[in-house]
């Protein structure tokens, strides 16, 4: 494997890679990001771009497949890989969080104990309620969560809530935030000198890229 170059893994189509692939742009790095590629070039800076899923992306730079990668701290925090997150990018902002029936009775996170909880985040939802001393039933599904209280499925949802908007159109009502996120750079902990040095020069520019937006 070549040590000698910076391979990033982005997500290869969501709600992060628009962003992503912007702030590498802006970072002054050039690349042919021809449609349909899950592997390009820089072409003016010693590094690779991956296309790939957003939960895919830690396991690959845990492994130093990919050097880094940027995705959501709450994919990152979820997938318990061993990586370092280097720099959160302000963008993607979201968090996760529990909600219930509208009409259901809620005073507070007592009221889940016992109670069944349908997410696609079981760890960081596990912690939650362990820190609280409070015990439920974690559902773990891989989509569709918000319609799960509606259909019988659970009393209750662990989820990404933006806008409130989904959880609003189920008619849940959000009840506790239990992680707050957004994109961040994640690195692998086996970089050569040499990869140190280019992220190094790489932070130097996202963080010119930041300072210069505000
Ligand atoms: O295909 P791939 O696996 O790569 O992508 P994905 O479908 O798993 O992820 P994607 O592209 O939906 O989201 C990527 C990342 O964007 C997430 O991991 C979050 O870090 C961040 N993000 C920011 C969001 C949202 N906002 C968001 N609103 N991720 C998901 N949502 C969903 C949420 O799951 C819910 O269904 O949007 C709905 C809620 O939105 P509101 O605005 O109605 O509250
Ligand atoms: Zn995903």
């Amino acid at each position: 494997m070549n040590d000698n170059i910076l391979r990033i893994a982005i997500q290869k189509s969501g709600r992060l890679s628009e962003d992503s692939l912007k702030l590498i742009k802006e970072c002054g790095i050039r690349f042919d990001n021809g449609a349909g590629k899950l592997k390009t070039d820089a072409t003016n800076f010693p590094a690779e771009i991956l296309f790939l899923r957003d939960d895919d992306i830690p396991g690959y730079v845990e492994d130093g497949v990919a050097h880094l990668g940027i995705v959501g701290e709450n994919v990152s925090e979820e997938s318990c890989k061993d990586v370092d997150t280097v720099h959160k990018l302000g963008f993607s902002k979201c968090r996760l969080s529990i909600g219930v029936l509208r009409e259901a009775e809620y005073n507070g996170v007592q009221d889940l104990q016992g109670k069944s909880i349908a997410t696609t985040y079981p760890r960081l939802l596990e912690q939650y309620l362990k820190s609280h001393d409070v015990t439920a039933d974690i559902h773990e599904i891989s989509g569709s969560v918000e319609i799960a209280p509606s259909i019988g499925l659970a009393d209750a949802v662990c989820d990404i809530v933006s806008s409130g908007s989904t959880l609003l159109s189920n008619g849940l009502k959000e009840v506790e935030t239990i992680f707050r996120s957004e994109a961040v750079m994640i690195a692998s902990k086996h970089l050569s000198p040499v990869q140190q040095d280019l992220l190094d020069q790489l932070l130097f520019r996202i963080k010119s890229v930041q300072v210069a937006k505000n």
